[in-house]
């Protein structure tokens, strides 16, 4: 009843209003008339978060009184974001809270702006782990998240002339309202000394050096509150913070030294991505996490369940890519040293306990560690590492698999300096191994895996990538969902995959317009705030051509910016025609040492330079790099994306999750056939994606066969020009070589077939001009696409790896 909904709301807003003053006087030390912005701000979140409070005590009553089988994910990176949105939208209370604010002459939204972006992570597989933590406590699944509390996370992007300048992000300069101090959840973290012979046949380990972890826990709110997670990240504490004698005696920094180094142990997110770093500080930071987290599910488990070896019953330890595969050696070692198990036992409770996601097929993107470096950190794992591969090795040998197999199947790398892999170590230890796109399984199976498939072929399936319809629908367009909410009722909300009743409503011109409505009003939004950034105006009837993601070359961001520049050479050549407006946005962080990636931003703010000064393009090209992307500012540019760009060179990108954003948003996707592309393209229809370039099988073949870019290049009037007006200065006169090594590079090698795809691209382009122009079939598609992506909820993935990988 409308009446008796408002009074229900009108006492709520009460109660909260009263809830902030209460929360500003005595908790933020504030008086009402005196607090600042960031004190309001603050006092929001607390009173959002003594309502959070409530409903996780009551989740973790509920799990300890089930006694049934908890999640626990373990992730090097949580790429989260903002908390307060998120929190406000999934306990329904946004309303209220902007009508409480209002009140007293403040803005939710203004004050939202005040919360930094957590960025624990790099990019996709960081952002996948925060959706996951936020699916798993929708569908009422008990679970952990576990990580580091990384004082610095990523670092935030300036860009500089052009060029990106890394500076560090201090998002807890001003306190971080969301998370508790756990100190009494400790665990002591062990690196080097020496194992000894404890006489029974035991060992022991005796490490030389030791620093505390300590939790801190952040509450995961689930969709309409249902449960609320812990996502419990681990910093380091010195056992003995300040040597006295030392610092009495003047030695001031050295008797801080182990406050140094426990400090640095949690300081920075290394911010590489899709490489090993390969520092001796990230090895130390894999396994100070992976033990504390281990530790503590044993712990746990011990506490409740007495024996460990139910372990497999009551625990699924899932570890999110390699980072944490040490985990493996740490479950054994805790079995056998500390709990005492045989070692047979042991492994067989580790492996039903263990699963492990593969993320990359790079090869060099697969970690490993130079094998004395592993050593002289982690004695006692690695001769636990020599015992499970001496087993693993036997079995490969009774399989009778031959020494090439049995090499490659080995945890130990014998091929140059020795190095213990990581991802070998992960597929023996656990008995689901999953990709995250069905393509990239696929080449899993063939490619990195191809010898231990042929040992364990059951342990490999798939679990196509999603991404949370809260955050990245309900959350980041309002306007589209009231649309939607229009035509079909709310249930979409519940159910993404109900999203498909919208295909009746494609070819409506009514609901059309509707949805045009909207993308105008987020592109009319997003031309305010990137003008606000970074000067340049926007034409908001324009169409929006997005691609933000990191900068790396399988990306291929050079091929899209070689394109823009034949685009430019284009429309000055032939004015006359009718062109269409394109903005062409650019977005994403580049690996501090990864030149060729930084070059390319520079090439695309050259570009953007030179071409949005241009006045003989007029209006019809404009081209922006938005600095520092990150969660926020994807909240902000996926709604009012007309067309996403997903043009990894084929069998290169695992699966990619902003693709499935965007289409969620009603953008088309320009892609190849590449990581989720493939099944986003069967489930919206062959004629509403763009689909071009060369298929994984083919981009094999061509490497194989002897790839001759030059000629290619010399093949294409387009691609020729393009190429040769970068090399030639014409967008650094400042610096007229600038791009001459990055483009000869694509006539010498072209390792990510930027050449090779180049035509297919730049047709597929123009034939996205052409649609532009019927705008009513546009809209359709985007409907369609709407319509059809629900299934790429990460509420269907994790109800996958609930059903078939934890048995929850
Ligand atoms: O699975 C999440 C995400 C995928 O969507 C991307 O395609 C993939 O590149 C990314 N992988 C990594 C691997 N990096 N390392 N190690 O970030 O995972």
């Amino acid at each position: 009843e409308p009446g008796a909904m408002s009074l229900e709301i009108t006492s709520k807003v009460a109660e909260i209003d009263a809830h902030i003053i209460d929360v500003l006087r005595h908790r933020v030390g504030k008086d009402e008339r005196a607090a600042k912005p960031h004190d309001w701000y603050t006092a929001t979140c607390l009173t959002l978060r003594d309502v959070v409070i409530d409903r996780w005590m009551e989740s973790t009553r509920k799990t300890y009184d089930e006694g049934g089988k908890r999640v626990y994910y373990l992730s090097l990176e949580f790429l989260i974001g903002r908390l307060l949105r998120d929190a406000l939208s999934n306990l329904g209370l946004t309303r209220e809270m902007e009508k409480a604010l209002a009140s007293h002459g403040f803005d939710l939204a203004a004050l939202e702006e005040l919360e930094p972006d957590a960025a624990l992570g790099n990019g996709g597989l960081g952002r996948l782990a925060a959706c996951f933590m936020e699916s798993l406590a929708s569908l009422d699944i008990a679970a952990y998240g576990y990580g580091i509390r990384y004082v610095n996370g990523m670092f935030r992007q300036r860009i500089d002339d052009g060029w990106q300048v890394e500076l560090p992000e201090t998002w807890l300069s001003h306190g971080n309202p969301w998370e508790f101090d756990r100190r009494e959840s400790a665990y002591l973290i062990g690196f080097g000394g020496e194992v000894v012979d404890t006489g029974a046949g035991g060992v022991e380990w005796h490490p030389h050096e030791k620093v505390e972890a300590n939790a801190v826990d952040t509450p995961v709110v689930g969709y309409k509150g249902k449960r609320v997670n812990t996502l419990r990240l681990w910093t380091a504490n010195p056992l003995d913070p300040i040597r006295l004698d030392a610092f009495n005696a003047g030695d001031h920094a050295g008797a801080l030294a182990e406050q140094v180094r426990a400090d640095a142990l949690v300081r920075v997110l290394y911010p590489a991505d899709s490489t090993p770093a390969g520092q001796e500080l990230r090895l130390r930071q894999e396994y100070f996490f992976t033990s504390a987290s281990i530790q503590d599910i044993v712990r746990r488990h011990a506490q409740h369940h007495g024996d460990v070896r139910t372990l497999p019953d009551k625990a699924a330890i899932q570890l999110n890519d390699t980072h944490p595969s040490v985990a493996v050696a740490e479950l054994m070692r805790l079995l056998v040293d500390v709990h005492g198990l045989e070692f047979n036992e042991a492994w067989d409770v580790t492996k039903r306990t263990v699963g492990y996601t593969n993320h990359t097929l790079l090869p060099e993107a697969l970690e490993s560690w130079p094998l004395p470096l592993f050593e002289r950190l982690l004695p006692r794992h690695m001769q636990i590492i020599y015992a499970i591969n001496s087993r693993v090795l036997r079995e490969a040998r009774k399989a009778g698999m031959d020494d090439r197999a049995i090499a490659a199947i080995s945890l130990i790398d014998e091929g140059g300096e020795r190095r213990v892999r990581m991802a070998n170590l992960a597929f023996v230890g656990a008995h689901s191994i999953n990709g995250v796109a069905a393509l990239h399984t696929e080449l899993m199976k063939t490619t990195v895996f191809a010898d231990l498939h042929a040992l364990y072929p059951t342990r490999i399936n798939n679990k196509t990538n999603g991404v949370t319809p809260r955050r990245w629908l309900q959350q980041c367009n309002p306007k589209l969902v009231a649309a939607i909410k229009d035509a079909i009722g709310p249930d979409f909300l519940d159910d993404a995959q109900k999203l498909a009743e919208l295909n009746a409503f494609a070819d409506d011109a009514q609901f059309g317009e509707r949805i045009a409505e909207v993308k105008r009003a987020n592109k009319v939004a997003l031309a305010g705030h990137l003008k606000q950034l970074t000067g340049i105006r926007l034409d908001p009837d324009a169409l929006f051509d997005v691609q933000i993601k990191r900068i790396h070359e399988y990306k291929r961001q050079l091929l899209n910016l070689v394109e823009t520049v034949a685009l430019y050479d284009q429309i000055r050549s032939h004015p006359e025609r009718d062109w269409t407006p394109r903005v062409k946005i650019f977005g994403g962080k580049a690996a501090p040492s990864y030149h060729n990636a930084k070059l390319i931003i520079k090439l695309a703010n050259d570009i953007a330079r030179r071409v949005n000064s241009d006045p003989s393009v007029g209006g019809l090209l404009k081209v922006v790099f938005v600095p520092n992307y990150n969660v926020t500012l994807a909240e902000r540019i996926i709604p009012a994306a007309d067309l996403s760009e997903q043009i990894s060179t084929a069998g290169m990108e695992a699966s990619g999750t902003g693709n499935m954003k965007f289409a969620l948003n009603g953008a088309l996707t320009i892609g190849t056939l590449d990581g989720a592309n493939v099944e986003i393209k069967e489930h919206v229809g062959d004629e509403n994606i763009v689909i071009f370039g060369l298929t994984a099988d083919e981009v094999a073949e061509q490497r194989a066969n002897g790839y001759n870019p030059r000629a290619i290049i010399e093949g294409s009037r387009e691609l020729q020009q393009a190429i040769s007006a970068i090399a030639s200065g014409v967008f650094s006169p400042d610096d007229p070589h600038r791009y001459a090594g990055l483009m000869g590079g694509l006539y010498d090698s072209d390792w990510f077939m930027l050449a090779a795809d180049f035509d297919a691209y730049h047709a597929a382009q123009r034939a996205v001009d052409r649609r532009w122009e019927d705008q009513q079939a546009w809209r359709a598609s985007a409907i369609r696409n709407i319509a059809n992506v629900g299934w790429f909820s990460s509420d269907r993935t994790i109800g996958e790896y609930a059903r078939d990988i934890w048995g929850v």
